[in-house]
């Protein structure tokens, strides 16, 4: 497979999805092109963008005339295409559980831990509203349930050593150091679990 063909990722630079794209891009050395996406314009989803991606979401990849959605399918696809060491385990008990923290982040802590917290806690003060304690009432149970799922996983010693959890831990932490700076600086998390009481320390 042809690898010096362009790449170009489409998104913006906050989105932790793109981040995930970036840092797969930055561990296999690839050089490629931020074409910078505002998914929350005013104007609503720009016509070019839904060509993209259907449903208007952030990121999508270009790699020659090679186009894709959905972050794990570009992230998988970018660890198939490109040389360097592997990100993903070959052990299938290994890359089940990689592709389980995965489905977590994507499936249910993203919007948990994101919008029923983080942009409720941090983004509303930003914004000069007040926080729907609605919404956030009824993320934490899961959002609980999220981060304890995460650092159980995580915490398997034979996988620390595998450069596919690197990844995910660096992508992994930002949402739950989000989620514990929300919690602290509002006087809210009291972390009961041992291995959450340790992030709370380091946070
Ligand atoms: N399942 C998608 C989720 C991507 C996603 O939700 N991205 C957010 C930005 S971090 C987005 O595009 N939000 C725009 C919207 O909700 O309209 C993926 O894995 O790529």
């Amino acid at each position: 497979m042809a690898t010096d063909e362009a790449v170009t990722l489409y998104g913006a630079a906050w989105s932790v999805y793109v981040r995930i794209v970036r840092l797969a891009l930055a561990e296999k050395q690839v050089k490629y092109g931020l074409v910078e996406v505002d998914v929350f314009a005013d104007t609503g989803v720009p016509h070019e963008r839904l060509t993209r991606h259907p449903f208007g979401r952030i990121p999508t990849f270009e790699h020659g005339d090679f186009h894709r959605y959905e972050t794990g399918a570009i992230v998988r696809y970018i660890d198939d295409a490109f040389p360097r060491c592997m990100l993903q385990p070959t052990d299938p008990k290994a890359r089940a559980k990689v592709n389980q923290i995965i489905r977590i982040l994507d499936a249910y802590a993203y919007q948990t831990l994101v919008w029923g917290i983080y942009v409720e806690r941090v983004v509303s003060a930003r914004e000069g509203r007040l926080a729907n304690g609605q919404k956030i009432a009824a993320a934490s149970p899961r959002a609980a349930v999220c981060l304890s799922e995460l650092a159980r996983l995580i915490a398997h010693p034979s996988l620390i050593i595998d450069a596919f959890v690197f990844v995910v831990i660096k992508d992994v932490l930002p949402f739950v150091l989000i989620y514990l700076f929300s919690q602290k600086t509002n006087g809210w998390f009291t972390p009961t679990d041992e291995r959450l009481a340790d992030y709370a320390n380091a946070a």
